[in-house]
Parts: structure tokens; sequence; C-alpha cells
């Protein structure tokens, strides 16, 4: 029987990993901040809950991180703790540095120390492209992070390569591009969106969204997961991209969900007048474009507002995943339709 360590359990990757690692006879231990009492609604609602062994995990603790090594002594480690949500890094900048950066090197430096045999996955992610150079991207295609959360996947991603040649460790990164389910976040677009839209039925409350103009390549969690553990159990250690290989637009997701949910609807574009504020603090007036999305018959169901808008924005996305489909064996299950109608059937559940 493996044994697996799972950074960041609770979360929609970590949960859909545990899922398939258990299916596959895995021993998980889960890692999470805080052990007592653990309550996680993803784990819940996968019925997963108490087939894990759980760990506490602090990945900026090094005295920890060695503590748990110890105690769990996996055989791989996937590494999926993370402040993930790219908007809040712009607050919380030197955070997004010490857990998407440092706390890599701090896992990396704590297995070369107690066991350098041990396995280990880093989530890098298709971020690291931002202002594309080059499109479709795959592994050989110039970084560009548009992001303090990009800019410190960075270093994660080139520190786990760095141990890879300088120790012989086997450290893979997976360079993953959005991924979405039921279990999403709602902070993230697409699940505000199908949650959003759920809600809207009953509550005709509008959602409000930032740039819809942006485009994403996304696809199912699920289908991500068995990537990384496909990574893991290659006779050399590389590292590979995931993607579909098809991109829409956020405008174009939140369609396809109103399609699906059978509402009518049409988009218009408005310029305002706003005042805003300068670099300098001084209030100016500018144009802003406001985008809305109305029922046949007149109801506000979406609009947009600058504050959901990010200072740098990644505005294309679409990935070559040529690589892993052809040395993993890796292909995505679900395309884009298949997701939302996943996502739609939880969320319908839940508060339909
Ligand atoms: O759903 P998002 O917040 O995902 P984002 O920023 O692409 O990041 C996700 O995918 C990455 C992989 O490429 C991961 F590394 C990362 O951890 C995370 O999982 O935003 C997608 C797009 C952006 O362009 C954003 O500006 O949607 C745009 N957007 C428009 N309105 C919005 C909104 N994003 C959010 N979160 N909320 C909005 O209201």
């Amino acid at each position: 029987m493996k044994t697996a360590l799972i950074t960041g359990v609770t979360g929609q990757d970590g949960c859909y990993l545990a899922k398939n690692l258990l299916e596959k006879g895995y021993k998980v231990y889960g890692g999470v901040k805080h052990t007592t009492g653990i309550q996680n609604w993803r784990l819940d609602e996968m019925g997963i809950t108490n087939d894990i062994e759980y760990v506490d995990v602090d990945i900026v603790d090094q005295a920890n991180i060695r503590r748990m090594i110890d105690k769990t002594q996996p055989d791989e480690v996937y590494n999926l703790a993370a402040q993930s949500f790219v908007a809040l890094s712009f607050e919380q900048p030197e955070m997004a540095a010490l857990i998407d950066g440092v706390g890599v090197l701090r896992m990396l430096e704590t297995i070369y120390q107690v066991n350098p045999k041990i396995k280990f996955y880093q989530a890098s992610t298709s971020e690291l492209f931002g202002k594309v150079q080059e499109i479709p991207q795959n592994e050989n295609t110039k970084f560009y992070p548009r992001s303090p959360y990009a800019c410190a996947k960075l270093y994660g991603h080139t520190i786990t390569i760095n141990y890879r040649e300088s120790y012989d460790m086997f450290a893979c990164s997976g360079i993953l591009f959005n991924h979405e389910s039921p279990m999403r976040g709602s902070e993230f677009v697409t699940r505000k969106i199908t949650k959003g839209l759920v809600k809207w039925m009953k509550t005709k409350k509008p959602i409000m969204l930032g740039t819809i103009d942006s485009q994403r390549d996304w696809g199912h969690a699920e289908d991500y997961v068995e990537g990384m553990r496909l990574m893991l159990q290659q006779d050399e250690p590389k590292d590979y991209v995931l993607a579909t290989g098809e991109t829409n637009s956020v405008k174009e997701f939140a369609s396809r969900v109103l399609l699906q949910l059978g509402i009518k609807h049409h988009w218009i574009k408005t310029r305002k007048e706003a005042q805003q504020q300068d670099d300098y603090g001084n209030l100016i007036s500018a144009e802003i474009v406001i985008d809305e999305c109305w029922t046949l018959d007149n109801q506000l169901i979406i609009t947009t507002n600058e504050k959901f808008k990010r200072p740098a924005e990644v505005d294309l996305l679409i990935g070559d995943s040529t690589k892993a489909r052809t040395e993993l064996g890796w292909k995505p299950k679900y395309d884009l339709d298949m997701i939302i109608e996943d996502m739609l059937k939880w969320d319908l559940k839940r508060y339909g």
C-alpha cells in the first residue's frame, strides 16, 4: 500500500485527489492547518471525511513540516496548499510569497533532509504564462507572471526544478490550466456564476462580475488530479502542462450556464463617466464600460463592476498538453458543457 501526503487536502483539488488515491488503495494523509474537529464541506459532500488521516500542516513553518514528514513517512507528497485566489494576492502579496513561494522551498528542503526518495508534486499554474508570449502555451513557453500570486508560484516552480537537478530528487511541477468543479470555491468566477445564477432564479438578485472578456482554458478538477498522480508514476520526473486546448471568455461561460438553465438573455454594453482615483490619489473623470445581461422580459441578471477588476489581468490562456497526452496517456474526459452540467447539478441541489 502506497502512502500519500496531500497538503491543502480540504481544497477543491485536495479532495478530488484524495478520492482518486483512496480509490487506488493508497493510505492518504491530509494536511490541514488545524486538525481539531475537522469539518469540511467538500470532503463531507464527497463522503470521504473519515477515510483520511489528518495531520497539522502549516507550510510556512519549517519545524512543523519536518514533524509532519517524519510522522507520515509518505511515498508521495502532493503540495497543493496555496493561497490560490489571484485577486487576493494583490491585497496580501507577502502572504502569497510566503505560502506559494518559500513554502515550496521548505517542503523540498525537508524532504531532501528526511528522505530524498520521497516523490514530490508541485502545483504550478498557467498563471505563470500571464501576459502570454505564445499561443497556445506549452512547457517551453516563456513565463510572464502578472500577479503577486504568479510571481510567487514562479519561484515555487523553479525551485522544484532546481532540487530535482541539484539532488536528483523525483520532483515534478504540473502546470495546470484553470480547472473547475462543483467543489470550486465561490470566489472563483465559474462557481460564482453557477451558484449566483441558480440563486438568481429564486431571488432575482443580479450578480456582479469583473472583466468578462478574459479567456480561460477551463477543465474539470477530477481530470486534472489524475494527471497529477500519473506524473509521479513515471520513470523520470518531468514537468507537464495539463489543459483542454479550448479557450472561452467569462461572458461565454455565463451564456452557456444561462442556456443550460433555460434562461433566454441578451448582453448590452454601456459607457459611463465615473470618478476614479489616479496613482496620486486625485479624483479624475474616466470612462468606464459596463456590461449587462438581461432577460428578454427586462430583468437584470448580470452586471459588471470595477471593484472586481484586477490591477493587472491575464487576458488569454490556452494550453497545449501534447506532452502529457503523449507521455502520460492523459486526456480530459469533460468538455466545458459537461463541466457546467456537473456544477449546476450540485448547485441546483444545494440552492435550487
Ligand atoms: O476564476 P478566477 O478567479 O481564476 P484565475 O484568476 O484564472 O485563477 C485560477 O486559475 C489559475 C490557473 O490558471 C490558478 F493558478 C489560480 O490559483 C486559480 O485557480 O478568474 C478567471 C478570470 C480572471 O480573468 C478574472 O479577472 O475571470 C475574471 N473575472 C471576471 N469577473 C472574475 C470575475 N474572477 C473572479 N474571481 N470574480 C469575478 O467576479
